[in-house]
Formats: structure tokens, sequence, C-alpha cells
């Protein structure tokens, strides 16, 4: 492994002011849809578990900005950045996490399992880890088929200490499959700090284990995760093999709707609000010539998206009950092959 730790020289153009305004937007978007779904879980019009994404939101943002509509993305259950950025209306996200039949997993996922089939979104999964693998499936397809798509997997700290994990590294790379492993490491797994969970630090380094092209970076500026993220893209789009990143990022809030989050150190919630995306994107807006009037108007409409989709959610109706055991599995078997057994 010569220089697993060197990222490729950056090939993409500075975005432009209507390309970061259109980012800060969605980040913007992301949080306050996530704010509503907060006050709607207090209300109990949210049941089950619900995964805050606060303060992460510029992973999910920069990161789809590197992709493409074709290719495939495979993440865990903090999904709701990520599959809004993917370009799934706040509106279908927010009745999914109420549990109605407009929501995006037709109302029966739930905020862990989000999943838009149009959008090359394969998930929204509970076990932790347990969806690596299935990123380097949709690769090996993409690879198969030679259509030139590449696999985007989110997961966190915790889950890059999981087998699964290691496994998909090492046939990824073994494969030279097109997959990008992007760990957000938001410094805990639940309760559990990164150093009481792992020897090392920086998740990336796992890719050395497996003579994987890796790096770290810094997840709280949307353009430098942008930057990052499609040079590990275009790498792995190229043919030249998976590439596992790390984004160092943090979660503003408890693991989920029920943790009050007490084990933080004092005044680190306060450092990482200090680097808050949102306000860095609004920064290089303004420096772009953006002025403040304009970023107010911004917000207004925002506002009133989220509260729309909050409204839109809490009027639809919930699923219809006969479709309980629908999606579950396929509706037919593929025919076999000629001179075959077929799949079963
Ligand atoms: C296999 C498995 N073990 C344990 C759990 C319980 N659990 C749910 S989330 C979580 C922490 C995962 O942390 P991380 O991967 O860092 O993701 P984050 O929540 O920080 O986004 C654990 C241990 C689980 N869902 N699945
Ligand atoms: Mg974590």
């Amino acid at each position: 492994m010569a220089d697993g730790q060197t990222p490729p020289a950056p090939n993409s153009e500075a975005p432009t002011r209507p390309q970061l305004t259109e980012w800060y937007r969605m980040m913007l978007l992301i949080r306050r849809v996530e704010e509503l779904a907060a006050k709607a879980y207090t209300q109990k019009k949210i049941l089950g578990f619900c995964h805050l994404y606060i303060g992460q939101e510029a992973v999910a943002v920069g990161s789809a900005a590197a992709l493409t509509p074709d290719d495939y993305v495979v993440t865990a259950y903090r999904d709701h950045g990520q599959i809004m950025s993917r370009g799934v209306s706040p509106r279908a996200m927010m009745a999914e996490l109420f549990g109605r039949s407009p929501g995006v997993s037709h109302g029966i996922g739930g905020s862990m399992h989000l999943s838009s089939r149009e959008h090359n979104f394969f998930g929204g999964y509970g076990i932790v880890g347990g969806h690596i693998p299935l990123a380097a499936g949709a690769a090996f397809a993409a690879k198969y088929r030679g259509d030139g798509r590449v696999a985007l997997c989110y997961f966190g700290d915790g889950a890059a200490q999981q087998g699964a994990f290691f496994e998909a590294m090492a046939m990824a790379q073994l494969w030279k499959l097109p997959v990008v492993f992007l760990c957000e490491n938001n410094y805990y797994a639940m309760g559990t700090s990164l150093e009481r969970q792992s020897y090392l630090i920086d998740m990336s380094q796992r890719g050395d284990g497996v003579g994987m092209k890796r790096w770290q970076f810094p997840g709280f500026d949307v353009v430098e995760v942008y930057e990052n993220v499609r040079r590990a893209v275009d790498h792995a789009r190229s043919g030249a093999g998976p590439v596992i990143l790390e984004a160092v990022t943090y979660r503003y809030r408890g693991h989920s709707m029920s943790d009050p989050a007490k084990y933080r150190k004092d005044g680190e919630l306060d450092s990482f609000r200090a680097k808050d995306c949102i306000k860095n994107a609004e920064a290089r807006l303004l420096a772009l010539g953006a002025n403040a009037e304009e970023l107010t108007r911004l917000q207004g409409e925002v506002d009133a998206e989220a509260q729309d989709a909050y409204d839109f959610a809490d009027k639809a109706p919930i699923p219809d009950p006969a479709t309980l055991y629908d999606y579950v599995y396929a509706p037919e078997a593929p025919a076999a092959a000629p001179g075959t057994e077929g799949g079963r």
C-alpha cells in the first residue's frame, strides 16, 4: 500500500453561489424538519425509535451532491438527512415518521427504515453494521453490469467495530468494487464515547488492514465534505477500487429521542456548536455576495416547508391493515434461467 492516506487531487470546480444556496437550504430544511419531528415525538404523534441527525447535516448534503441520481445509497437508522438529500420530499419523509400511508416506506417502516427505490436509496437499517455488506453487494451489481454506478455507504463509528463491516471491507477491496464507505464519526455509539469503544479513533485507518484507499476529513463544512466525497466517488467510479472515508462530525441531540445525553463532557456540545455547518454555509454565502435579507427570506420559506410537512403527515391516513404483509417479499420470484434450478 503506497499512499493509502493521500486523497487524489481535486477534480471538481468550487461550487457556485446557486449550488451553495441549494446546499444551505437543504441543510436548514433537514434541521427544521427534524426539530418538528422532535416536537411530534413528544406529542406522541411519532412512536417507536427516532434518531435525529441535527449537527451532522453537512455530511449528508455534501456527500449527496457528489453522486449522480443513478448511484446507490445505503445507510443506518439515522437516515432522515440522507434520504432528504437524495431528493425525497419532507412530506414523504415526515409521513413515514408518523406511520402514515403516503410515507416514503408506505407508513410501515418508520424512522429507521426509510427507503426509496426511485431514488436508489436502499435503506435505512436498524442492525448496527448489518447494512454495510449490502452496499458492497450493490457495488458488485454495478461492476458486474458495467453500468458505471457507485454505491455510497454511510455508517457510524460504532458500526466500524462490527464483524460485518470488516468482512465487507475485505471483499470490496479484493474485488475492487465501486463503493465509498463513509464513516460518520460523531464521537458516540449510543452513550459510549469513542475512546471507550475503539482503539483507533480515525476509522478510515481500518482501510490500511485491507490496502484500501482512505482518508479522514472534517465534516462541518458542506463544501469540504463535497470535495472530499467527490474525490472518493470519482476514484471508485474510475474502476480503481473502493475508498473508506471518515467524516469527523457531532450530533447535538441524544442518541435517540429517549436519551437525554447526560454523558457529554462540560462544554463539549458548545465547542461543536461553534463549528455549526449551517452557520458555516451562511458565512460562505455572505462572502459570495448574498445579503442578509435574502437569507432571511430563504429561512422563512424553509420554515414554511417544514411546517407543511408536519401538517401533511398529521392529516394523512394510516396504512390500510390489508397492506400489512405487502413489501416484505418481492411479489414474484424472477423466472429461472434455462438449465438452472432457479434462485430458490
Ligand atoms: C448489532 C447491533 N448491536 C447493538 C445495537 C444497539 N445499538 C443501536 S445504535 C447503537 C450505536 C451505534 O453507533 P454508531 O455506529 O456510532 O452510530 P450513531 O448512532 O452514532 O449514528 C447500538 C449499539 C443494534 N441496533 N445492533
Ligand atoms: Mg456514532
